[in-house]
């Protein structure tokens, strides 16, 4: 086909969720299909008011602080409240946590489904003001099977979510989604109004050749951390040393560690012990999404998705990326003390 036909056979994200489902034959009711499509529909509300946000003037401050004492933006507000709207009126859902609400929302019996979605409506704010990528993650659990819904149905491993994923606001809009066999990328047709399939089966190279830390913290560096960048900075001849890129947006450094390989970290040091990425809905999903694409996502010592959570805000320290490289880290953290 030349450039000036357009394909007749789009494989919409709907339309590949649902034969994928069918494959597998799960006792596909169609539900997370649906449960997709709220999240769908946020994604396209979010895109679009990114993009409006300079000429509306959302980009200020809303004059609220959030459960971590940060300032929200009016479009972290704006998102989370879109977000939630749409998952509840899913009817599909029965518990959601948000980056945005200190408690769990219990979805009441008469739009109550059976999934829980875990999310950050709008994450890497912090970066909204110069333009850069910032993007929606989720994760998706079913509840237990006794439940009608409460916070211990998200306070499990990530191992046990049924789907996870991210959008990135950017030149476009991307949706990356594995739900559970293998990643796909979409990208947001915005005159269809339609995430078009166009990174099938995204799959991670064994090894990569850039590294994506916030080094500004090197002097908090535990030693296994600052060990292990050393020797990918001044490696033994022959090898080259590794690339720094570093957006500060964790959308957009996962996306292209997905996409290219090498390792994201955002180690726990001396001054965040805990870390600073949030557990349940900043990296479970990009744990799992990174699993899923024949990745390693670690603590250093600890594999991310057997983590117990105890905490819907809870921390944790994140390696993730290509399974060599975050092998290499896993043995500083074994040899160095
Ligand atoms: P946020 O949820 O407040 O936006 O913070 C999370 C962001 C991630 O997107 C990113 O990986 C990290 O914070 C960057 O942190 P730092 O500015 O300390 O490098
Ligand atoms: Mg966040």
């Amino acid at each position: 086909a030349s450039e000036e036909t357009p394909s007749v056979d789009l494989i919409t994200l709907t339309r590949h969720v649902l034969s994928d489902q069918l494959r597998l034959g799960s006792a596909a009711t169609g539900d997370l299909t649906l449960l997709l499509t709220a999240i769908q529909v946020t994604s396209k509300f979010i895109a679009t008011n990114v993009r409006k946000a300079r000429l509306i003037n959302l980009v200020g401050l809303a004059g609220e602080t959030n459960v971590q004492g940060e300032e929200q933006k009016k479009l972290d507000v704006l998102s989370n409240d879109i977000m939630v709207n749409a998952l509840r009126a899913s009817g599909k859902t029965a518990v959601l946590v948000s980056e945005e609400l200190e408690d769990a929302i219990i979805i009441e019996e008469k739009h109550r489904g059976r999934y829980c979605v875990v999310f950050d409506p709008l994450d890497g704010s912090s970066n909204i003001d110069a333009g850069v990528n910032i993007g929606t993650i989720f994760g998706i659990y079913k509840v237990r099977p006794d439940s009608t819904g409460s916070v211990e149905d998200v306070l499990r491993p990530g191992s046990e979510m049924v789907a996870a994923g991210y959008t990135m606001y950017g030149s476009s809009a991307n949706l990356v989604l594995s739900t559970g066999s293998g990643v796909n990328g979409y990208t947001l047709d915005a005159s269809l109004g339609e995430f078009i399939l166009t990174h099938p089966n995204i799959t991670i190279p064994p090894r990569g050749k850039i590294y994506s830390f916030n080094e500004g913290n090197s002097m908090y560096f535990y030693p296994p951390v600052t060990a292990y960048l050393k020797s990918i900075k001044y490696p033994a001849t022959p090898k080259s040393p590794y690339s720094a890129r570093y957006i500060g947006s964790m959308v957009a450094d996962v996306h292209r560690t997905l996409l290219y390989g090498g390792i994201f970290g955002y180690p726990n040091d001396r001054k965040s012990k805990s870390g600073k990425l949030r557990l349940l809905y900043e990296a479970f999903p990009m744990a799992f999404l990174t699993e899923q694409a024949g990745g390693v996502a670690t603590t250093g010592t600890k594999r991310i998705l057997d983590i117990v959570p105890t905490n819907i805000h809870e921390r944790c320290s994140v390696f993730l990326g290509s399974k060599d490289d975050v092998a290499d880290v896993i043995k500083f953290y074994k040899e160095v003390p």
